[in-house]
């Protein structure tokens, strides 16, 4: 969307846009709509076409267009349909605690550390609890790094353990204890029946349990974690998809001076 109807920095918005009504945007203010995707178990064709689009006016869309629509195979089949939503949403109302830190690069996340924590920062991570998923923690930590962005294992002035996936939230605590951590980074994927609030919150009392929480910077990661989320489970921040290790470091290092963890 060119024409600047705001600074993504500043979020200047434009002062003609009535921002407790907000509503998705097309191609004409206001216009609502969305595309949606899904795939309903029944084989395709003209029928198929017309149950997507009633089914979408029974979401509460406005003019359904099933504009694509594609045998997965036999009997299931997936649709992009274009529609206009009703409801709209009051910006102004919805309260979110942003993380202020501004994003460094390596170069001067390596430099910040050198001239004001004068000693290598200590960080381990791992995707603990039952969760195998290891790719989110390795986007964060991996020396090659994700999207462009190298990760935490490339940059000179951290010590970066990874300890993979699977890892029973004691033995996390036993490591970062070993280590001497000041940073303790934690990867959630699964979230099915609130697996990962549980872990998550098991982490949280073993931790304070071992008498280490003041004593290092805890952060959360995945798929489905917000910085809101995390915060109210006890962690001093989380970061959820979009988020790079030049964030997290930036984060981490200015709030081992802010605590005088040096
Ligand atoms: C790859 C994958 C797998 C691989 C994992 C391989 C591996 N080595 O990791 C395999 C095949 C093993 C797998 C297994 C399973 N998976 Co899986 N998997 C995926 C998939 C396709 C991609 C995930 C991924 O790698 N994303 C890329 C990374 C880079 O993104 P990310 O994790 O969000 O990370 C970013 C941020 O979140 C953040 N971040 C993440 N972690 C951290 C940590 C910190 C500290 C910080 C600061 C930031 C941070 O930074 C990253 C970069 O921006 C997703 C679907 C999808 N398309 O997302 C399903 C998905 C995550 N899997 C799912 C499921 C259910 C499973 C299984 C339970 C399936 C099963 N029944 O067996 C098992 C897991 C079993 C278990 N015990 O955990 C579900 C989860 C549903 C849910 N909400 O709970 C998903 C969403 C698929 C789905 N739609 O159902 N999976």
């Amino acid at each position: 969307m060119g024409g600047g109807l705001y600074s993504s920095k500043k979020h200047n918005f434009d002062t003609h846009l009535d921002l407790s009504k907000l509503k998705p945007y097309g191609d004409t203010m206001n216009d609502g709509k969305v595309q949606l995707s899904f795939t309903l178990p029944i084989p395709d064709g003209d029928k198929a076409v017309e149950v997507a689009r009633q089914y979408t006016e029974k979401l509460g869309f406005l003019e359904p267009d099933v504009v694509y629509h594609e045998a997965l195979d036999k009997e299931f089949t997936f649709f992009v349909v274009y529609g206009s939503a009703i409801p709209s949403i009051d910006y102004n109302a919805i309260k979110v605690q942003a993380i202020e830190v501004e994003t460094m690069s390596m170069k001067e996340t390596d430099e910040y550390i050198k001239n004001n924590i004068k000693r290598n920062v200590v960080v381990v991570g791992a995707t603990t609890g039952t969760d195998a998923h290891t790719v989110g923690i390795d986007a964060i930590m991996n020396m090659k790094g994700y999207m462009g962005h190298y990760g935490l294992e490339r940059y000179s002035m951290v010590d970066a353990y990874n300890l993979g996936a699977q890892v029973p939230n004691e033995e996390f605590i036993r490591k970062a204890i070993e280590l001497k951590a000041d940073v303790m980074l934690v990867s959630q994927t699964v979230t099915q029946k609130g697996v990962h609030i549980q872990n998550l919150t098991e982490l949280v009392e073993l931790i304070e349990a071992e008498g280490i929480r003041d004593k290092v910077v805890l952060i959360a990661g995945g798929p489905r974690l917000t910085n809101d989320l995390a915060k109210e489970l006890g962690f001093d921040a989380g970061f959820g998809p979009g988020k790079y290790a030049d964030a997290v470091a930036s984060f981490m290092v200015e709030e081992i001076v802010k605590r005088n963890l040096i």
